[in-house]
């Protein structure tokens, strides 16, 4: 079972209240382009998660939460959420099929995740694509290369062995453009615009 709620630092030791703090009042928004899992996948990262939970504890990403972030823009004035739509709009992500067969654990932020033992060579495109236009419309990201992944738990420990875990086949159908939002109970990811892949 999860154990609790995700709360509100992330991984990165950044505390999403302090960043987004004015994002109900007309401030920055705190923005990443991510892929959202549809239900099926999702239902299989959280089985992911309950099995890991199970060797490593920490804190399980909420359900609705898991996500596999494509570009962290962090804080974005709300007058250029318009250029960031805009650039994403000159990228066509191709529907690929994505296969998590790789659970996965970092020590140096302590988390457990979902991957994959091979990437296809479309997504690694799609996102250096996407970080083009973003930099040709000089909007900021974090530039740490992209490693494709889905954080399952925080301030987990390192599991002794990973559990054998039945493979994830998503089928990557667009991106999203998410906002995160602080709530009482944790951070809550709102989806502000999505993009459809094509065939
Ligand atoms: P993750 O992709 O490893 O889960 C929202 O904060 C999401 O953006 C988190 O899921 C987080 O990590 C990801 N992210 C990537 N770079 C980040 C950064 N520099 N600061 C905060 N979050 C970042």
């Amino acid at each position: 079972m999860h154990a609790s709620p995700e709360a509100s630092v992330d991984d990165h030791g950044l505390a999403d209240g302090s960043l987004c703090a004015g994002a109900h009042k007309g401030g920055p928004l705190r923005l990443f382009f991510a892929l959202r899992p549809d239900e099926g996948v999702r239902a299989q990262l959280a089985h992911w998660s309950r099995e890991l939970h199970a060797v490593c504890g920490g804190r399980p990403t909420r359900e609705e939460n898991l996500h596999l972030t494509l570009a962290f823009l962090g804080n974005v004035e709300d007058a250029r959420v318009a250029e960031v739509e805009r650039a994403a709009d000159e990228v066509a992500p191709r529907v690929l099929t994505l296969v998590l067969d790789r659970p996965g654990y970092w020590k140096h932020n302590r988390i457990a995740w979902a991957g994959a033992s091979t990437v296809p060579a479309g997504l690694d495109a799609f996102v250096a694509e996407l970080r083009s236009a973003l930099a040709r419309s000089y909007i900021g990201f974090d530039p740490k290369g992209f490693v494709s992944h889905v954080t399952l738990l925080r301030d987990a420990r390192e599991p002794k062995a990973m559990p054998a875990l039945a493979p994830i086949e998503w089928r990557l159908a667009g991106f999203a453009l998410v906002q995160s939002v602080s709530s009482p109970g944790g951070s809550r990811y709102e989806i502000r615009k999505s993009w459809q892949g094509r065939a």
